[in-house]
């Protein structure tokens, strides 16, 4: 069989994601495996598995990361794909598992057809890319590109309390590999899309041109509890009042900046009683936009706002920056040879931009990079409904191998 007939076995790839979301499975369907937990562990264990069985040399970095190598004929730099295996608490079975079990299988349909690529091709399963649990997300791709040390990382507190490093550690996570010291020649991750374009269009295919940008910033409002009944409200200092004003506030930046999304997904009170004033307030805001100038003006309003608020009721208010990713344009050639393999296989595509985060968009600072999408039914992941249908998967897959292919034969 030559090289151009090669595919991918789709009744293998749904096997492989059928025993991954296994791991870490919710009564309700769907996956919860979260960064450096039991479940992201047993399901590390299993992608490790499954690259010693392709015949990968495998490499774990000291913040997890795992990559496996599949040699080629020359020692050069590496052909890299891969995507995450950790998920939000409600993840669906694709989100980051599609790009590494894909990748995998494209690995497999290379040695079934005893294909010897002239340069090395890498799978990677990036730790922590969700940033859930243990903030910053695309942790490990920052650790990969040095943007992060371990004396960084260890420290982290995690949403429950607990400490990164103590995870790693109980959990036997961390390895001693320098995965730089590799060298990258591309990487191309296979993701879905999580939004509702593609299907829309009826494209199989996403060539995304690039990631849009994301600030995190965490905020802990303090004031005093007071009695809900008695307390008249102009004596009264209610960082429940402020959060509130806040989320309003984060919803007409949203409405007001042209191609701009915001969301408070996480907000705690304390002591979250019915009849007490609030004297605590702990929320985190999500600002994504494509162009860098209107996600710091974003920004720039948003703690405009909440110092005013916080100063007219007398509150006292903190923030810190937990994620700063800025916005990405991928590699173009590789964008062209990704719509080529489409067009050449026979798969309805369109170039679109991520709205969502992905390692992608860190390692385009460290190699020439591009993303392929599939479509995501009704827009809807980072939610246990998450699915795409396998004929995109499969599309998917077979565009990654091709894609992979061409950049590991290319001279
Ligand atoms: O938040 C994101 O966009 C990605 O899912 N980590
Ligand atoms: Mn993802
Ligand atoms: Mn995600």
């Amino acid at each position: 069989m030559s090289p151009e007939q090669l595919s991918i076995d789709i009744k293998h790839l749904q096997a492989s994601l059928a025993e991954l979301a296994r791991i870490g499975s919710l009564p309700s369907g769907g996956v919860c495996r979260l960064a450096f937990s039991p479940e992201d562990k047993a399901g590390r264990e299993l992608v490790a598995s499954r690259m010693h069985a392709l015949g990968l040399s495998v490499h774990v970095d000291g913040i997890g990361n795992i990559m496996g190598v599949r040699e080629g004929r020359e020692a050069g730099p590496v052909v890299l794909t891969g995507s995450h295996i950790d998920t939000v608490a409600t993840g669906g079975v694709l989100d980051g598992s599609l790009g590494v079990v894909a990748a995998l299988e494209a690995v497999a349909a290379l040695n079934e057809a005893g294909v010897k690529t002239r340069l090395p091709v890498g799978v990677i399963s990036f730790a922590n890319e969700e940033g859930a649990r243990f903030m910053p997300d695309m942790m490990g791709s920052l650790f990969l590109r040095g943007d992060l040390t371990m004396e960084d990382l260890r420290p982290i507190a995690g949403i429950d309390g607990t400490m990164l490093g103590d995870d790693l550690d109980q959990y036997g996570m961390s390895g001693n590999a320098n995965l730089s010291s590799f060298g990258f020649h591309s990487f191309v991750e296979l993701h879905i899309e999580q939004g509702p374009i593609l299907e829309r269009e009826n494209k199989s295919i996403g060539v995304v041109e690039g990631v849009q940008g994301i600030k995190w910033i965490e905020f802990r409002i303090e004031g005093s509890t007071a009695h809900a009944g008695t307390t008249p409200i102009e004596l009264r200092r209610d960082a429940g009042y402020v959060a509130g004003a806040a989320v309003e506030f984060v919803r007409s930046l949203a409405t007001e900046i042209e191609n701009q999304r915001a969301t408070v997904g996480s907000l705690t009170l304390s002591p979250n009683l019915v009849n007490v004033v609030a004297e605590e307030a702990r929320f985190t805001v999500d600002l994504r936009n494509p162009d860098a100038k209107r996600l710091l003006h974003a920004e720039k309003k948003l703690l405009e706002f909440a110092e005013a608020k916080a100063a007219a009721e007398g509150v006292g208010m903190e923030h810190r920056s937990r994620a700063d990713v800025a916005p990405v344009e991928f590699d173009p050639q590789i964008i062209a040879l990704i719509e080529a393999k489409a067009e050449s296989l026979g798969y309805a595509s369109r170039r679109i931009i991520s709205g969502a985060g992905h390692d992608a968009q860190i390692m385009a600072d460290v190699c020439p990079t591009a993303m392929i999408f599939v479509p995501s039914r009704g827009g809807i992941s980072h939610n246990i409904q998450e699915y795409t249908a396998a004929r995109d998967i499969e599309a998917g897959a077979n565009v990654l191998l091709h894609t992979l292919l061409a950049l590991a034969q290319s001279e």
